[in-house]
């Protein structure tokens, strides 16, 4: 076997691939960074690996890394494919790997645990955050790592990724939204009165993040030890019992307090929608108690907010991962065989072997019913089987053809999921309020009706134009 891989053997491997830049030259964590990273990401650039950041030369943490699989060669990498494998392919491993989670194993100690920082000496600053965007409501901390939590009466442990800001030195408000799981273990400890114990992992595998950043399973460190073909090696956090990679580079300890007084507030932030999102508010509060890391360790951070002919990483990681994450909620709810392709981006399309009237409606109620329910899946689009979905030019000529808005747009009004929609009013995206924003979304049903596009024998039983047979070799030669 070979070593366990964990943030510093991934960035070997990306080197050795072409696929890491490290930058030495001085570069300021206030929008700089942000800008050069956008940049980046333009360009499909390799991975960076901020080595100077301006006023953290003689810090306990210097480094930072962004932009690990910000392209699919990198998530195919990740995977242990070739660099050129197919968007197909790399979809089909993610649906294989998540069926075949790996245990972690719990072990006595690791790197992650070679230095404290502890009590008045906690400074959140020290670690080399960038300022991301320009209207950001603070110094997002917490864009690519992942939050422990334990649920108090199974003890099962989830893995999430969400967004948090620097509130204070040993402060991290968060956007806690009632629909993912550490919500409902928050939900158990505010009716009890206890905080929530809470950890938050910075640099480790690239499976991380891929894991906690989709609402594929519960058993997330499970995925990362399918997607690595290797155990995860935990060990547990000093102050709780949170189980965290015992190779990370830097875990934060601490505990959020269920009482509205501790609230801080957290936004907006140039969120995954493209645009800002999350309207301030006061929020929950990661109260830090400890920070364990690594010698020399590498925080990791993410530029959200993808703009025209700007991707994000996660935008890139989504559009794998969500449509892997669909086809399993279709497949379960006895879609099988009728969904043929799936690309998850702004709009979600479908693309099925229509089986009976209705199942594109069926479809949309089965994703918006999952724990798929979220901005992501606002607006879907489903289509028969000889439209190409990977050409949007296709998936338009679709919807003028076979839509009929004023019974084949279908909105589906007040679902939660919609805190990052910034066509509503403020009031609505209120997730303190109700739990998660509120939004409307939209099915295009934009295959053929079969009742009302008779297929007419005159028309040789094609509801579409067929080319006409070129015969003539010397015409042939010619196109
Ligand atoms: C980079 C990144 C940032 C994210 N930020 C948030 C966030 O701020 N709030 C949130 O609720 N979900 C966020 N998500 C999505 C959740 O991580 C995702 O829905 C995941 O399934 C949640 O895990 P859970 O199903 O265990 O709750 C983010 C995902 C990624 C990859
Ligand atoms: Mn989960």
């Amino acid at each position: 076997m070979t070593a366990p891989r964990d943030l510093r053997s991934w960035l070997d491997l990306l080197a050795a691939e072409g696929e890491l830049m490290r930058i030495g030259a001085e570069v300021d964590w206030n929008l700089e960074i942000a800008e050069i990273t956008r940049r980046a990401l333009v360009k499909r650039a390799p991975a960076l690996l901020f080595e100077n950041v301006k006023g953290y030369g003689d810090g306990w943490c210097r480094r930072l890394f962004v932009n690990g699989l910000g392209s699919r060669a990198r998530l195919n990498l990740m995977f242990g494919l070739p660099k050129s494998a197919s968007y197909a392919e790399l979809v089909a491993l993610t649906r294989r790997r998540l069926r075949e989670p790996i245990a972690p194993v719990m072990v006595d100690t690791g790197p992650v645990k070679e230095h404290v920082i502890e009590g008045a000496a906690i400074d959140l600053t020290q670690l080399p955050v960038p300022f991301w965007h320009e209207l950001d409501g603070g110094r997002y901390i917490n864009t690519w790592c992942a939050v422990v939590t334990r649920d108090p009466d199974s003890g099962e442990v989830n893995v999430g990724t969400y967004r948090g800001m620097i509130a204070g030195r040993d402060r991290i408000s968060v956007f806690l939204e009632a629909t993912r799981d550490w919500a409902k273990h928050f939900a158990k400890h505010r009716a009890r009165g206890t905080p929530m114990p809470v950890a938050v992992v910075y640099g480790w595998d690239p499976s991380m993040v891929y894991a906690a950043g989709h609402p594929f399973a519960h058993d997330e460190y499970g995925i990362m030890g399918a997607i690595r073909r290797q155990p995860v090696e935990l060990v547990k956090c000093d102050t709780n019992d949170l189980p965290v990679p015992a190779s990370a580079e830097i875990v934060i300890e601490g505990s959020i307090s269920p009482d509205p007084e501790t609230f801080a507030l957290e936004g907006p932030f140039g969120e995954f929608s493209g645009v800002y999102g999350g309207f301030p508010r006061p929020r929950p509060v990661i109260q830090v108690s400890r920070i364990t890391h690594r010698t020399d360790p590498i925080y990791r951070g993410n530029l959200e907010g993808p703009t025209q002919g700007s991707p994000t990483e996660s935008s890139l990681m989504f559009y794998v991962g969500w449509a892997a994450a669909m086809w399993e909620v279709l497949e379960s709810q006895g879609h099988a065989g009728s969904v043929l392709d799936v690309v998850a981006g702004p709009w979600t399309v479908i693309k099925i072997r229509k089986a009976y009237e209705g199942q594109p409606r069926h479809i949309a109620a089965a994703i918006w019913g999952s724990k798929l329910i979220t901005y992501i899946g606002k607006i879907l689009v489903v289509v028969d089987e000889d439209v190409d979905i990977h050409d949007a030019r296709a998936v338009q000529i679709a919807i003028r053809a076979y839509a009929d808005p004023t019974k084949d747009f279908i909105a589906f009004p007040m679902l939660a999921g919609g805190s990052g929609d910034t066509a509503l009013p403020e009031e609505a995206s209120d997730e303190v309020k109700w739990g998660s924003g509120m939004h409307s979304k939209m099915l295009i049903d934009a295959t053929v009706e079969w009742a009302t596009h008779p297929v007419r024998p005159e028309w040789r039983n094609q509801r579409k134009p067929v080319n006409c047979t070129v015969s003539p070799p010397e015409i042939v030669a010619l196109v």
